[in-house]
This record gives structure tokens, sequence and C-alpha cells, in this order.
């Protein structure tokens, strides 16, 4: 793999998690010597320290999961730029595809848990049908044609990113970017991803409170 990429990870109290992830992505695409951006969110236990013991540069960040992967934008340097969560729902197995869409000239490569063969061990039935009703919103008031868009997983080029220009804190981000690369007329492809289970800890997610920002997000962007 040719291209400079940089994986760009949130983390709030991921210490039973971290590790394993920094091992299975260098395991699954050392060539391309990745860049690995922790953008932590002053966890209260040893994330920061094992990240750093495995490589990763890490800053951190107070206000978000959002915000936290807007500072990793910013301090990354790659060409290409992954977004992967910290709990190992998001297999390192697919990051390879996700590079490859951006190298093929896509601005934008979303995995998405509702496409053939994609899926999730990790999504409540409250959780799902929030998903679908977003996606028909989205979809509807849009135009767009997404069948995923509160999942995170996702690689960008550079120029993408800039143009994005994110600004959404929490939990909106994923939805302030399908809706903007709309807007804009990126090149967006999505793929088939399976999400797993969360591996250690606790989720930071509420469904409520987090499926008004998302409302939020859709409704100010109109
Ligand atoms: N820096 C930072 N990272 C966060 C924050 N909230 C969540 N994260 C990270 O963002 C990623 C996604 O958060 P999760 O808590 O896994 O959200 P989720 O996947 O919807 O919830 P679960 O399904 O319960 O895991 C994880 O890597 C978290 O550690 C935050 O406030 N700051
Ligand atoms: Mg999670």
């Amino acid at each position: 793999m040719p291209s400079s990429v940089s994986i760009v990870i949130p983390t709030l109290d991921e210490e039973g998690n971290i590790a394993r992830l920094l091992f299975s992505i260098n395991k699954e695409i050392n060539a391309a010597k990745p860049e690995i951006i922790v953008v932590d969110g002053h966890s209260s236990d040893k994330t920061v320290k094992i990240a750093k013991a495995n490589g990763a540069k890490v800053y951190y960040d107070s206000h978000g999961k959002g915000s936290a992967l807007i500072k990793g934008i910013s301090e990354s340097k790659g060409r290409i730029v992954v977004f992967m969560d910290a709990d190992l729902s998001h297999r390192p197995a697919e990051l390879k595809r996700l590079i490859s869409a951006i190298e093929s000239g896509y601005d934008v490569c979303m995995g998405s848990r509702f496409l053939g063969v994609g899926g999730s061990d990790d999504i409540s039935f409250i959780r799902r049908m929030g998903n679908y009703f977003f996606i028909w919103l989205i979809n509807s008031i849009y135009g767009s044609k997404y069948t995923d868009i509160c999942y995170g997983y996702r690689s960008f080029s550079r120029n993408a990113l800039e143009k994005l220009n994110l600004t959404e804190i929490n939990f909106g981000i994923e939805t302030e970017i399908s809706i903007k690369a709309k807007k804009m007329g990126l090149k967006v492809l999505e793929i088939p991803s399976f999400e797993r289970k969360r591996h250690a800890g606790v989720g930071k997610l509420m469904a409520l409170r987090d499926g008004l920002i998302i409302l939020s997000v859709i409704l100010k962007n109109i």
C-alpha cells in the first residue's frame, strides 16, 4: 500500500481494548506503516499509558467523541484518514478495503451495518429502530441513498476532510458527515461492515440523549 495512512481513534476509558486493537491494526496493515493517533477524553484508567506503550501518538480533548475526531484530523498527517472506535467493534480486517476505496478515487468510504453481508452484534432493538428512522429521514430530506448513518467506521481523503470542515463535537459527527458529503456532491462508497460487540468496558452513547442530538444535526443542516 503506497499511500500514507492515519488512523484516528477516540478513546474514553478503553484500557481493556486499546492494546489489542493497536496490535491487530499493525498486523492487518503493517505494510502501510500507518500513523496511529489516539485522542483521549482524559480517561481515568490506563488507556493513555497503554496506547503510548504500543506506539500511538496521543492527544487530548475534553469535549466529546466528535471533538476528539476533529482534533485527530488536525494532528494527523496521512493522505488517507480512517476513523475507528477503540472498543474492538470495528474489525481491523476491514481496514484494507476502507483504505483501497480512497486510493481508487473515492472521497469518503463508509462502513454500513445494513448493507449486504454487513451486520451487528452490538446494536439493541431500540437503537436499530432509531437507526432505521434516521436513515429514512436523511434519505427523504436530502435525496441520498444511504443504508447506514450513525456508524463511525469510515475513511476519507485529506481533501474531503478539509472540504467537510466538521464541527459536531458529540455523537452527531457521523450524521454531519453523511449530510455534508451528500450536499457537497462528494464521491461516497458504502461497504458492508460487521460491528462486533464492545469487547471490554462500558459504552458511552446514550440512546435518548444522542438520538436527540442526531435529530438536531439532521434538522439544522437543511
Ligand atoms: N475522546 C473521547 N472519546 C470518546 C468519548 N465518548 C466516546 N468515545 C470513544 O468513541 C468510541 C465510540 O464510543 P462508544 O462508547 O463505543 O459508543 P457506541 O459504540 O455507540 O456504544 P457501545 O455500542 O455501547 O460500545 C469509543 O472508542 C469511545 O472510547 C469522549 O467523550 N471523548
Ligand atoms: Mg462502541
